[in-house]
């Protein structure tokens, strides 16, 4: 069921958070001379099985974390600025016109994720444009930054969210998610994600992870056996610079080897931009597309001259065909693997999923799930190439220290681990990685208290009031 975000009226801060709350409304009042007028908040997420597959169409089974990022907000018609500041003194305050909103995708601010969300809901009030609201906003965030928690996401989707509330507009979620996921992708980075983190972000529930399936927008959700937690463990490396080429030529490696099956299979390949949509049109089932992937595809890489061959191109059609923004310049496109790994973790994600509906505690059930998640943490390093030294020896630690399951989380290539671990092993766990990953190692050491934590499924995007 897909609700309306703004049919619910602000709910009241819970007992829990009101110290956050109440210390950002102090600031508020500090930088801007009177009190917010209303609160909102969205969360990180952690992804529990369904890596790089979001994109290709394939569903995908995240929860939110409690970390989140939350923007304490007042607005007025008669004001013509946007100002925008952090209770981190990290990222500095900014101004701009309400009606001259910028974006500078060559050195993009902290603050440009906050606009953009700002300018998707202005561009979907379409002609009410004129009129709106001018805002002053605090933003106080306790997601990790690029650490696959999706903290970029949070803050998109929570000043769409309030951007929305400020100028009395209903937008239902699912309109708010496409919204926030186009300009993320868009105004803000020009990668070209799928919808995962800002469907879990406005849908989540507390207690519950999601099951998200995409073109439409579906959410189910699954209650995750109670017999384990989910730990989350940094690698103490961010995700690296080069991420956002790398992250779009996965993007566009997925959508060659969809158009190379479906060329070979005399299908009209043009129309075909996903795997989903090419397993879709042959009519099978993901086994048997995994099945033709590996039998149509070559194991070593295309260069960009045999793709274009293969498809008939010239290397012009093949930019208007296939290609994206950081990939013009890219030679070599690894299809087989890439192709493998979406079909059989899309094919994980749905066993995940089952296993998750059996009732009972048998302990054959949790081991399944555990070798799932670390099965596909080795497709994500071994065939998608996403994983880092440092996450792998982190799975490693992690397994080795009790966990049934293990896994990098989210784009990869640093950032942090999601381990499944039976909850009455978890001390022990938690001993034994502080001990073996990141006591003896001086860059490690001193973040160990942020960089690691147990995460309960927590909630959605919400409005809040005093
Ligand atoms: P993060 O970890 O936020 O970079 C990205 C994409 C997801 C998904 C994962 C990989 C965005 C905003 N997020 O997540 O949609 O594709 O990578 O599973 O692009
Ligand atoms: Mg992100």
């Amino acid at each position: 069921m897909i609700s309306n975000m703004a049919d619910t009226p602000l709910l009241i801060i819970p007992e829990t958070q009101r110290n956050r709350y109440e210390n950002l409304y102090r600031k508020f009042t500090d930088r801007f001379g009177h009190p917010p007028t209303f609160f909102g908040r969205a969360p990180g997420r952690v992804n529990i099985i369904g890596e790089h597959i979001d994109y290709s169409g394939y569903g995908v089974l995240p929860m939110a974390i409690e970390q989140d990022v939350v923007i304490a907000v007042s607005h007025d018609q008669a004001s013509n600025t946007i100002v925008v500041s952090n209770t981190d003194p990290a990222f500095r305050d900014f101004e701009c016109d309400k009606n001259d909103i910028n974006l500078n995708k060559i050195s993009p601010e902290w603050y440009n994720y906050f606009l953009c969300g700002v300018l998707g809901v202005h561009r979907h009030q379409g002609s009410h444009r004129q009129h709106v609201e001018g805002m002053a906003c605090m933003v106080s965030g306790t997601v990790p930054i690029s650490a696959g928690l999706s903290s970029s996401s949070a803050l998109v989707c929570c000043s769409a969210l309030i951007t929305m509330h400020a100028n009395r507009r209903c937008i239902p979620k699912d309109k708010l998610v496409d919204l926030s996921a186009d300009c993320e992708n868009f105004m803000a980075t020009s990668t070209e994600g799928g919808n995962m983190d800002q469907a879990i972000a406005f849908m989540a529930e507390e207690g519950l992870a999601q099951f998200i399936e995409f073109s439409p927008l579906r959410i189910t959700p699954v209650q995750l056996p109670p017999e384990v937690v989910f730990v989350i463990t940094h690698s103490c490396t961010e995700i690296h610079k080069g991420a956002t080429a790398c992250f779009n030529i996965r993007v566009v490696e997925c959508r060659i080897a969809a158009q190379v099956i479906a060329k070979k299979k005399g299908l009209a390949w043009r129309h075909v931009t996903t795997l989903r949509d090419v397993q879709e049109k042959l009519g099978l089932g993901l086994l048997d597309a995994l099945a033709v992937a590996k039998e149509l595809l070559h194991p070593d890489a295309y260069t960009k001259h045999e793709v274009c061959q293969m498809l008939e191109v010239t290397d012009d059609e093949l930019s208007k065909t296939s290609l994206i923004a950081f990939t013009e310049t890219e030679n070599v496109f690894h299809l087989h693997n890439r192709a493998i790994h979406v079909y059989s973790e899309a094919e994980r994600v749905h066993q995940f999923r089952r296993v998750c509906e059996i009732e009972g505690n048998d302990p054959d059930n949790l081991q399944q799930l555990g070798e799932l998640m670390t099965a596909s943490h080795w497709s994500c390093h071994h065939l998608f190439d996403c994983s880092s030294e440092e996450l792998n020896i982190l799975v490693k630690t992690c397994m080795e220290s009790g966990a049934l399951g293990s896994r990098l989380t989210g784009a990869g290539w640093g950032g942090c681990v999601v381990s499944m671990v039976p909850r009455n092993k978890v001390e022990t766990f938690l001993q034994k990685v502080k001990e073996n990953f990141y006591a003896n190692e001086p860059s490690r050491s001193g973040r160990v208290e942020t960089a690691v934590f147990i995460s309960q499924p927590g909630g959605g995007a919400a409005l809040y009031t005093f």
